[in-house]
């Protein structure tokens, strides 16, 4: 049996097309089943639904053999015990500083202030601030990080952007790009020398269905 981390939203979604070229349907919508297990037309595969920061860790313990996450994600995870075979190329979007559109950015970095800033991505921000070589107090957030500069919690965010919309609601601009995010097909290192039979042609039906633009 081979089992599949999935989260359900865009990443889900941003998948289906891709299982299908594998030829795997999920027999169950993930958005109105309560199921964590889905099955699929194909008995020797599974889907299993986890948050999309847990699909990591699912794939690295080998309770899933495949998964799939996005960079941001995985750049928290560190992708330990992780083969990451392929860019899927889905789920894409960038991820950003941005501060209130009444805050000069540039003028607070030339005066060397020190900057306080909340991200869900503490990692990934402490590594983009670093190499710019500045120094900044970083607070960890669980979401909703637009709300920091709006109520003196800091003077910026590290957040993924798609749109822009939520940036524009809340009165935010992006100053700066910290890198570009899509979501990874991930692969269990020791699965993948055990199973390497049935894996493979997922891997490259995957790989022959992805979207290049
Ligand atoms: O939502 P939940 O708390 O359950 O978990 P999650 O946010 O980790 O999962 P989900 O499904 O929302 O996102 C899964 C993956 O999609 C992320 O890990 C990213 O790799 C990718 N992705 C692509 C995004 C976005 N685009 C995105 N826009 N993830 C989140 N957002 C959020 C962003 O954080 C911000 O709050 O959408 C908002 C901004 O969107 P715009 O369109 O207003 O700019
Ligand atoms: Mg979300």
């Amino acid at each position: 049996m081979i089992t599949i981390a999935l989260s359900k939203g865009r990443i889900f979604e941003e998948t289906t097309p891709l299982l299908a070229a594998a030829g795997i349907q999920s027999l169950e919508d993930p958005e109105s089943s309560r199921k964590l297990i889905l099955p699929t037309n194909r008995p020797d595969v599974r889907l299993i639904i986890v948050r999309a920061t847990d699909v990591p860790t699912y794939v690295q313990y080998g309770a899933a053999d495949l998964g799939i996450a996005g960079k941001d994600v995985l750049d928290e995870h560190g992708g330990e015990g992780l083969y990451q075979p392929l860019d899927l190329n889905i789920a894409r979007c960038k991820m950003m500083v941005a501060v209130r559109e009444d805050f000069d950015y540039e003028a607070s970095i030339r005066q060397g202030a020190r900057l306080k800033v909340v991200t869900k991505y503490v990692k990934t921000a402490r590594a983009h601030f670093a190499a710019k070589g500045m120094h900044v107090d970083l607070i960890k957030l669980y979401g909703s990080m637009e709300l920091g500069p709006l109520v003196g919690l800091a003077d910026a965010i590290v957040d993924l952007v798609s749109t822009g919309g939520t940036l524009r609601a809340n009165k935010l601009k992006a100053v700066e790009e910290v890198g570009a995010i899509s979501s990874r097909l991930v692969v269990n290192q020791a699965s993948y020398k055990v199973n390497r039979p049935m894996l493979q042609p997922i891997i490259d039906s995957f790989a022959g269905a992805i979207r290049q633009d």
